[in-house]
């Protein structure tokens, strides 16, 4: 009995690994001196991103005819990903401030 759970627990394991779905991650990108970092992050479908924002002014996450997140200073905001393809976004109020975003389907 005990060796046939022995033989039976690395096969129960690689199936828990085959059909576990790909678990989304979070991904932070932090604002400092009007600067994304890092400026572009890969990401895909279904993760979330979030900006965390230490500057003493407020700073959005905008994509142009796309959506737009806003990030109060001192505050973070976050954005799960829908859609995958090649992001550019830009800060509204800062129009220097870009980053970039890869999201994998
Ligand atoms: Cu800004």
């Amino acid at each position: 009995m005990k060796a046939g759970v022995l033989i039976h627990l690395p096969w129960l394991a690689a199936l828990a690994l085959m059909t576990a779905p790909a678990a989304a991650a979070t991904i932070e990108v932090t604002i400092d001196k009007l600067v994304f970092s890092p400026a572009t992050v890969e990401a895909k479908v279904g993760d979330t991103v979030e900006w965390v924002n230490k500057d003493v002014v407020a700073h959005t996450a905008t994509v142009k005819g796309g959506w737009e997140v806003m990030i109060p200073p001192k505050k973070s905001a976050s954005l799960t990903l829908k859609a995958a393809g090649a992001i550019d976004y830009f800060c509204r109020f800062h129009p220097n401030m870009r980053g970039h975003m890869n999201v994998a389907p």
